[in-house]
């Protein structure tokens, strides 16, 4: 039997295998520190409410997909307290937009920003992982990159990943682009994602429906509600 998701730029997955053994949910960085009050992103003056939006459509579509068993996976980014995992040019660039220098690392009203252990980093309640989910534990953007991602992936057998997160133009799209490339076959969820800037959040999406779907397609948690469950 063969199942799809409406999406754009085309029904997905492109092979209809759409099932909880070899489809996860990934939930990226939904962190104090990009969507929490006194966080990172809003240390740096941008608007919260913008990363607060995919929390409670990704709630609901959390619920929904553990009942039917389908694999949920989680990530965080974020550095060792020794820093010794945090490029020096990064750690720089963070000190320099609307913080009074204060950047990754530093002590902030949530820790020190964007480091292991901190409250800061923690993953929002509302959405925290249950016993036995996957986390991920990332020192990029991307949920590849020196992590054990493919791994579990693999592992588990999984093929398709519905990504979904914060935020859209920059952990999200690193992720899919990453994915994309290694094989599996990606979903971003508009409504379940977000930016800190809405034209970055739109032209994620429409970069993605380029080329019959350049890096696989979007959906609303709508269209996957109405699917899968
Ligand atoms: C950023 C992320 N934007 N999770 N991280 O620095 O997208």
């Amino acid at each position: 039997m063969t199942r799809f998701i409406q999406a754009n730029p085309y029904a997905w997955p492109w092979n209809g295998d759409l099932r909880p053994d070899n489809t996860a949910l990934v939930v990226i960085d939904m962190q104090t520190d990009f969507c929490g009050p006194g966080g990172y992103v809003d240390k740096m003056g941008y608007d919260i409410s913008l990363t607060r939006a995919p929390i409670a459509p990704l709630k609901t579509l959390m619920a929904a997909l553990r009942q039917q068993c389908y694999h949920v996976i989680h990530t965080r980014e974020g550095h060792r307290p020794d820093l010794s995992d945090l490029p020096a040019n990064k750690r720089w660039r963070s000190q320099q937009i609307g913080t009074n220098g204060v950047g990754i690392g530093d002590a902030g009203p949530c820790g020190r920003i964007l480091v292991r252990g901190e409250p800061g980093w923690e993953i929002i309640p509302e959405l925290a992982p249950l016993p036995g989910e996957v986390v991920i534990d990332k020192p990029g953007k991307g949920s590849f990159y020196a992590t054990d991602f493919e791994m579990v992936l693999h592992t588990r057998g999984i093929r398709n990943l519905i990504l979904t997160g914060i935020t859209t133009d920059v952990c999200v799209h690193t992720t899919m682009r990453d994915a994309n490339d290694r094989g599996f076959e990606c979903l971003l969820l508009s409504d379940c994602t977000a930016a800190t800037d809405p034209g970055n959040h739109d032209a994620a999406l429409k970069m993605i429906t380029m080329q019959g779907g350049v890096f696989g397609a979007h959906a609303t948690s709508a269209a996957v509600l109405e699917a899968l469950v």
